[in-house]
């Protein structure tokens, strides 16, 4: 038996599945997941001192690297003063102006410690500001597993086969309409149906909960121009794509202002974080300064304010976006061309450095849940044993995206393509059998 096996075992014997969060038990491409003991740059190690190419990225929190050591310094030293008094401080402050500084229109940040939390927030806030109970929500968007918005969610729960959870009250549900992705026009019957009900509408404004897929031209100007003209609000969920696909995120890329936005991973550098931003007028509603409640006790906690600093500082240094961009473009052409090469179909979906690998025809976007769900997922197990095998730690799942790094080089750019390839082979093998 392995290290990995043994210490997976002892974990399932305490925690259910053995994990603290259910994609990473490996349940929907089989084996053992291996326990990562240690990373640096765009490398990890796990407990059979295995060393891997990462491309989970925690999920896309990390995007300087493992352990960058700007990032590692600024929670020694902030540690070494003391962790978390629950009461104002200064990094706070200076972090909310560093996204305020990024965010067109934004006035006001409210930490707290998750995105789940950063969205079910910013969703009461809507509710609380319009007096509307109803939210919009698109199949395969996941917008963390707060009641009401686990409903054809699409990440674990689809991954899991069970997009509706047991626990959720059907009256909590029923608050959530679920629209398909691109499908504006979808979206304007749901609003004729309920207009002056809807609340809001929330949206991933690049997937990566189905797989990577970016919105249609016009479709998030769309969903501004439908809900302003209901008095609905228009939450642009960037737990995932924030600071991670432009400096500030999708909306900055694509040009569409939000009245609220959701953050979470790259703003904390990799500590507990989440936020939700907007307007003055919006989120001056939020207590103490007005009346819709939230709290948290470990919001703001100056560790995860001081990684979160340090993250945005080193972000905003020279190149770091085009060199994102460059390593996802390299990353997409080799994949495709190692495909290509096994005779695998094979559609990539990238945006900047988040991108996924999808089994199905090149040339055929992929705009929706009912597009992902025609793809050959059952192929993609045998890549990815085949990738682990060969030393690329890739997320284990065909309804994720994978996620690359500012430490992401040469060096593991060729060892990608040579995994890559072994494991088209493979694809390729067990269909031709
Ligand atoms: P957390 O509560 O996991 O911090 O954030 C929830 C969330 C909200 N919105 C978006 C767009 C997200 O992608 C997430 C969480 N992403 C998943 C990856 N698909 C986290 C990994 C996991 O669930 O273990």
């Amino acid at each position: 038996m392995s290290r990995n096996e043994e210490l997976f075992a002892e974990a399932q014997r305490v925690m259910p599945g053995g994990v603290s969060s259910p994609v990473r038990a490996y349940g929907s491409v089989g084996g053992t997941p291996p326990t990562i003991v240690s990373g640096r740059g765009a490398r990890v190690h796990d407990a059979d001192d295995r060393e891997y190419v990462d491309m989970v990225s925690a999920w896309g929190a990390q995007i300087l690297g493992h352990a960058d050591p700007r990032v590692v310094s600024a929670i020694q030293e902030r540690a070494a003063l003391g962790t978390v008094f629950g009461a104002p401080a200064i990094e706070e402050t200076r972090l909310a102006e560093r996204i305020l500084s990024a965010l067109p229109g934004a006035e006001r940040v409210r930490f707290v410690s998750t995105g789940t939390e950063a969205c079910m927030s910013a969703l009461r806030l809507a509710r609380g500001v319009t007096g509307r109970d109803l939210v919009v929500k698109f199949a395969g968007n996941y917008h963390g597993h707060s009641d009401a918005l686990l409903s054809s969610a699409g990440s674990g729960a689809l991954t899991l086969g069970t997009p509706d959870s047991p626990g959720v009250p059907a009256s909590w549900a029923a608050c959530t309409l679920t629209a398909t992705y691109n499908d504006l026009d979808g979206v304007r019957a749901l609003f004729d149906r309920y207009d002056g009900e809807i609340a809001a509408v929330i949206v991933e404004p690049v997937v990566g909960n189905m797989g990577c897929i970016p919105p249609d031209a016009g479709f998030l100007a769309g969903l501004r121009e439908i809900t302003s003209a209901s008095g609905a609000l228009l939450v642009i969920d960037e737990v995932m794509t924030g600071f991670r696909v432009a400096s500030g995120g999708a909306q900055v890329r694509f040009g569409v202002q939000p009245d609220l936005t959701c953050l979470a991973k790259v703003i904390g550098g990799g500590m507990p974080v989440g936020a939700y931003v907007g307007p003055a007028a919006i989120m001056d509603q939020v207590a103490p300064a007005g009346p819709v409640y939230q709290a948290g006790t470990l919001s703001g906690n100056p560790i995860s304010m001081a990684a979160g600093i340090a993250t945005l500082d080193a972000l905003v240094e020279d190149g770091v976006y085009e060199g994102l961009e460059r390593t996802g473009a390299a990353v997409e052409q080799l994949l495709v061309a190692s495909a290509a090469a096994a005779d695998v179909p094979v559609r990539v979906q990238r945006v900047g450095s988040m991108l996924t690998v999808f089994f199905t025809d090149p040339e055929q976007p992929l705009r929706s849940l009912e597009d992902v769900k025609a793809t050959r997922t059952d192929l993609f197990p045998i890549w990815h044993r085949a990738l682990l095998a060969e030393g690329v730690h890739w997320p284990p799942s065909a309804y994720e995206a994978a996620f690359l790094t500012a430490a992401h080089g040469a060096s593991e750019l060729d060892v990608l393509a040579r995994a890559a390839t072994l494991a088209f082979h493979a694809v390729a093998s067990s269909t031709s059998g």
